[in-house]
């Protein structure tokens, strides 16, 4: 039984399980077994105490093709980088790409300096130079890491971070880290050059909220990704029939939402952005850019199709979940009834008693509209844009509560740094998130505590949005010297 709160421990003979299987104890640790295998940490390189992510022009495997891409370690995901609760991560970014770079720790309620936002928490790492990121993770849960500079996210340059709980309440026997992402680079052009094409087409927002459906993004990628690999070779997880496996669920597409579902299984949702929820039994969820989910599954014997089907696009992302050796291998365009059934809604999730943040003392609203600019379109929050930031302005240890108003017919996953903020689906309930999707013409509440001083971003997770200018700031205190202070 799934217990959040629990006290029964997990059941820890995964290594010996593998052993069993003849495969390595990495499998367990977050990469999938089969093809894309590798070994523990990706061979890491260490400096100083720190474990160095080498961020580099890469050739990588999709499975099928080879594409020329920029990757951390030359790995597609990043390596996966795991740490415990209360502990310290120590990572040496060295940066041999052609460009300054940065890394971001997505989720991660971290130190302002460590936080890897350009021009705000510090200067992008120049080519050849290296920056030390050394920070506490409070919390446990699943996180990843990516670059925030440009358009470098929707290249290859993300991978998981896993933050372990000392005292994991939630019983299960094997994990494993599924990274969505959509994918373009290398195949026809940069994700620069698709930003360029984007800016110089006119953009019509009544007509595509028809045509797209109310789509998460613009762009039409070639292929949509598991942990690096396409549909046609697939990446596997292997497993055993009845095993209860925990899958940790990252979107890190620049402009693509997944809906997300395991054939012949239904998903017993446990976390969202690393935040325990009550656990609810769905049969798919939609996971927007930015966002995470895990849940639990108990498997049956067979090989079942992991389906990530591209929100509002002709597209999937596959992979296969496997416990029997000899049955037959799904097929990426096979049906999987459970995308149709019954889907998630943040109106399902609850925090636990104690994730309850307390009442807000005051209310903003913000309004995330679209305008068409001289150069493409601008996606501004309350009519400003990233060069002119939205400044919103908190005291520390006070609740305020953040109104978004979706004027757009396009989703928008906001996402702030530094805190985990309380998704208001009623006056007193809902998750813990730090990104949430904002949808077309729709309103959502968040309350966030104000715990982690700093200057924070505050985004669309949708990268094209981002970089037209979703981008404002929430901090503590009296504004910085210049003068544009939040309006209500
Ligand atoms: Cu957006």
């Amino acid at each position: 039984m799934t217990d959040s709160r629990g006290t029964v421990s997990r059941r820890l003979f995964v290594s010996g399980m593998f052993a069993a299987l003849g495969t390595v104890p990495a499998a367990a640790a977050g990469a999938s077994a089969g093809p894309s295998a590798r070994p523990p940490g990706g061979g890491a390189a260490w400096e100083s105490g720190r474990r160095v992510l080498r961020a580099a022009p890469a050739t990588v495997s999709l499975g099928g093709r080879t594409v020329s891409t920029w990757a951390y370690d030359g790995l597609l995901p990043g390596p996966t980088i795991r740490a415990t609760a209360g502990g310290t991560v120590r990572t040496r970014l060295v940066n041999d790409l052609p460009a300054p770079t940065t890394v971001h720790w997505h989720g991660i309620r971290i130190a302002a300096d460590m936080d890897g936002a350009p021009g705000l928490s510090q200067r992008p790492t120049q080519p050849g130079g290296t920056f030390d990121y050394v920070f506490t993770v409070p919390d446990p849960g699943t996180y990843f890491y990516h670059s925030h500079v440009g358009m470098q996210s929707d290249r290859g340059l993300y991978g998981p971070l896993i933050v372990e709980d000392p005292a994991e309440p939630l019983e299960y026997d094997q994990e494993f880290t599924v990274v969505l992402d959509d994918w373009q680079d290398g195949v026809n052009g940069t994700p620069d050059d698709t930003l360029r094409t984007l800016n110089t087409t006119p953009h019509d927002d009544t007509l595509s909220s028809h045509v797209l459906g109310g789509t998460s993004g613009h762009v039409r990628y070639p292929y949509y990704l598991v942990n690096g690999r396409t549909a046609d070779e697939p990446t596997t997880f292997v497993s055993r029939p009845r095993v209860r496996a925990r899958f940790r669920v990252i979107n890190a597409a620049a402009d693509t939402a997944f809906r997300v579902a395991l054939g012949g299984h239904r998903l017993t949702i446990t976390h969202t952005d690393g935040f325990p929820v009550k656990p609810v039994t769905v049969d798919t969820v939609v996971i927007g850019m930015g966002e995470r989910y895990d849940f639990v599954v108990t498997l049956e014997a067979g090989a079942f199709p992991l389906m990530a089907m591209a929100e509002g696009k002709a597209g999937r992302a596959f992979a296969v979940v496997r416990t029997t050796p000899g049955a037959r291998t799904p097929s990426p365009d096979g049906a999987v009834p459970e995308l149709q059934r019954r889907q998630l809604a943040y109106q399902d999730l609850q925090a636990r008693r104690r994730d309850q943040l307390r009442p807000p003392s005051r209310t903003v609203t913000v309004t995330l509209g679209w305008r068409q600019g001289t150069a493409g379109s601008e996606w501004p929050l309350n009519g400003h844009l990233s060069d002119d930031p939205l400044r919103l302005r908190v005291d520390r240890g006070e609740t305020i509560r953040i109104v978004m108003h979706n004027d757009t017919h396009m989703w928008h996953p906001m996402h702030l740094h530094g805190h985990t903020f309380q998704v208001r689906t009623t006056e007193r309930g809902g998750p813990r998130k730090d990104t949430v999707n904002v949808m077309p013409y729709k309103r959502i509440s968040i309350d966030v505590h104000a715990d982690n001083p700093g200057e924070w971003m505050f985004h669309c997770h949708n990268l094209y949005h981002q970089e037209q200018g979703m981008m404002g700031l929430l901090g503590y205190g009296k504004p910085p010297k210049r003068r544009h202070v939040m309006s209500h």
